[in-house]
Order: C-alpha cells, then sequence, then structure tokens
C-alpha cells in the first residue's frame, strides 16, 4: 500500500453540539424542537436540535425564518462557558488515544491514530471506543468518521451522523468519492458547488473528468486540492494545536491621531476585540501590552503584570487606559494603537483547564 494510504485518521463531530448541551443540562427541553439563539427578529440560530431540523431549522438561519418554518420552537440563549468545559473534556479524551489532536471547532477535532498510544491497531475500534467514552463522560452523542486521510475523515464523519460512525476503507475510497455529491465535499464552499454543478459537476466521478489545468484556471489554488481530493488524495498532516501564547489586535488609522479622547475611543473598540478572542479561547492573562505606533514610524511598548491574573474586561480596559495616560503627549500623532493580553495562566497554576487554541 503506498505510504499515503497507510496513515488513520479519525474525525470527531459532536452532533447537534449547543443544542443538545441545552438538552442535557435542561432536561425538559429534551425531545423538543429547540434552537440555541436570540428569539428577536435580528437574532440568528447557532443551533437546532435534531427535532427543530426537521421542520427545516437550520444554524445560520434568521430566527425570524426559524419561527416561521417551526412555531413550536424554543429559543435558549447560549452559554459559552458550559460549551468550552465540554470542549475540554472531549479533547481530554482524545489525547489519552494520541497526541496528534487537532482541533476544528469547540465541537470537532481530527486525530492521527496511526501510533495509537494504547496500541491498539484499529482505527474503527478507537473511534468507536472514544465515542463511547464520550457518551458516558458527558452524557453527549458524537459522530465519527475513519479513513486514511483528512478529508476522507471529515466527510465520513457526516455520513452516519447522528450518533453514529462510518468508516472508508483505501479500497473502497474511489467508489465513495465517485457517488459523493459535490455540495458535501469538505473545502467546496456554496458559491463552487453551485459553479460546479451549473457545468454539471454533480458527483466526486464528474469533478475527476476536469483536469488540473482547468481546475486551477477555474479556482486558482483551490482547483489543486480540487484534483486531489475528488482521487482521495490529501496529504494535509495532523497537526496538534500548539499553545498560543498571546491574544492580540490592533488598529492603523486612516489619519494620525492626535487627542486623548479620540484614543481612548480607539483604544476601547481594540479591547473589546482582544477581550473576545481571549474569552473565546479560554485563556487568563497576566499581562498587558500596549502598542503605539507614531506618525513618525516610532514605535513604543507599555506593559502591566497584573497578579494572579487579569479577571475582567473592566480591569483590562482600566488597565490599558493607565498605559496610555502614562505615555502622556501625543504631539506627533498616533498612527497605529495595539493591545495584547500575554503571560496566560498555567493549568498546574489552578483554574484554567485545558487551554483552548480554537477561534470560533
Ligand atoms: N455554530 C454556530 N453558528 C453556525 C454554525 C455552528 O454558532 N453558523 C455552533 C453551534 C453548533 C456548533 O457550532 O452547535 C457546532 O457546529 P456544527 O456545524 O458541528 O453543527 P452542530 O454540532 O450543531 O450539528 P451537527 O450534528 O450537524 O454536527
Ligand atoms: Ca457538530
Ligand atoms: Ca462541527
Amino acid at each position: 500500500m503506498p505510504t499515503e494510504k497507510k496513515r488513520k485518521i479519525i474525525h470527531v463531530d459532536m452532533d447537534a453540539f449547543f443544542a443538545s448541551v441545552e438538552q442535557l443540562d435542561h432536561p425538559e427541553l429534551r425531545g423538543k424542537p429547540i434552537a440555541v439563539g436570540g428569539n428577536s427578529d435580528r437574532g440568528v440560530v447557532a443551533a437546532a436540535s435534531y427535532e427543530a431540523r426537521k421542520y427545516g431549522v437550520r444554524s445560520a438561519m434568521s430566527s425570524k425564518v426559524a419561527k416561521r418554518k417551526c412555531p413550536n420552537l424554543i429559543f435558549v440563549k447560549h452559554r459559552f462557558e458550559r460549551y468550552k468545559e465540554i470542549s475540554a473534556q472531549i479533547r481530554s479524551i482524545f489525547l489519552e488515544y494520541t497526541d496528534l489532536v487537532e482541533p476544528l471547532s469547540l465541537d470537532e477535532a481530527y486525530l492521527d491514530v496511526t501510533y495509537a498510544k494504547k496500541g491498539q491497531p484499529s482505527a474503527t475500534l478507537i473511534a468507536k471506543e472514544i465515542r463511547q467514552r464520550i457518551f458516558e463522560e458527558t452524557g453527549l452523542t458524537a459522530s465519527a468518521g475513519v479513513s486514511y486521510n483528512k478529508f476522507l475523515a471529515k466527510v465520513a464523519s457526516d455520513v452516519n451522523k447522528p450518533n453514529g460512525m462510518f468508516v472508508v476503507t483505501p479500497d473502497k475510497a474511489q467508489d465513495f468519492i465517485d457517488q459523493l455529491e459535490i455540495r458535501k465535499f469538505f473545502g467546496i464552499g456554496k458559491v463552487t458547488a453551485k459553479k460546479l454543478n451549473d457545468i454539471g459537476v454533480c458527483y466526486g466521478r464528474d469533478l475527476k473528468m476536469i483536469d488540473r489545468l482547468e481546475l486551477t484556471r477555474m479556482f486558482g489554488k483551490a482547483g489543486n486540492y480540487y484534483y486531489n481530493i475528488c482521487r482521495g488524495i490529501d496529504n494535509r498532516e495532523v497537526q496538534p494545536s500548539r499553545e498560543r501564547k498571546s491574544v492580540g489586535a490592533e488598529n492603523t488609522f486612516s489619519q494620525d491621531l492626535f487627542l486623548e479622547d479620540e484614543l481612548k475611543k480607539e483604544l476601547l473598540v481594540i479591547a473589546g476585540k482582544v477581550w473576545e478572542r481571549a474569552d473565546r479561547s479560554g485563556v487568563k492573562a497576566k499581562t498587558v501590552t500596549l502598542k503605539f505606533k507614531y506618525a513618525d514610524f516610532e514605535q513604543h511598548t507599555r506593559s502591566k503584570t497584573i497578579e494572579p491574573y487579569i479577571n475582567t474586561k473592566e480591569r483590562f480596559i482600566t488597565e490599558s487606559l493607565k498605559l496610555m495616560k502614562s505615555e502622556g503627549g501625543f504631539i506627533k500623532g498616533i498612527r497605529l494603537l495595539g493591545l495584547t493580553l500575554s503571560n496566560f495562566l498555567h493549568e498546574q497554576e489552578g483554574e484554567i483547564g485545558v487551554q483552548l487554541v480554537i477561534e470560533f
């Protein structure tokens, strides 16, 4: 067997994640059509329970449309903290089997189990065991796909969703892809799928008829990826998430700023972004750093470290503003402001669970 077909990759994805967590924690919601998201006319559905999906309710649908499709739909407010907690829990299960775990979002990850820690030779059995453990330890169901590369594992995890799994062995891969609808190809977005459908490309086998040159002419670099995946080729490695060292944001202004009030306003916007990112990544930082770039490109940074860590957004803003004040005169004009949070609290220092490094 060619080496690229010898890897064992599992893709695990939780079923109706946010909605299932809400049904788990609120038993009165079980078996009912629920949507996680705002009920207002401007609201959007983040997740729909499988009961709600029967009515056509979907993620990213406006709440207004969702209510029309399912008048009995129950809206529930999201609780990111809780989803992050479960995300950390499933991740620690994954890590028992392999260090090669690459989270794609809070509820899914790729695992390379070619050399699994417990020495189990069968990726299928590992996937089964992991799904079982997730259920026992969280009370939630997950689906899985097993194959020799990321693309196939990812697509496979959708085949028997919810609460199911599917294995694509090397000898079955080409058949599987040939019969796969283009809209189900991971990495082919809605627009591209439509474009392909319009020229009569509806299944993997149709995509294979287009040569590489034509595909790259039509879709640029992505064309190469399409050319490969419809042949079952995807050599991307599972990249274990590295711990992120800092979270930051900055803004370069269209005009240099001189006034403290204007700078303060901009700083608040940047601080809001940084705090949201840190919050979503589940990190707790000790150090805040403010970066200034003057109109003449001279750059200054000022930092402050707080023990045990910066615990609220208000504190973060107060400290950022203090740093700005300490810099003083802005006669030269400021062209860029930036803020970063770093020096994260580590696991052994308590508090924080597994560090999540994924953007949501
Ligand atoms: N999510 C979101 N906004 C979206 C899509 C998803 O906030 N447009 C959130 C809510 C989902 C979670 O991410 O519960 C995971 O997304 P998935 O696409 O994996 O969808 P689900 O887990 O909800 O359902 P499925 O069973 O189809 O995986
Ligand atoms: Ca999911
Ligand atoms: Ca997902």
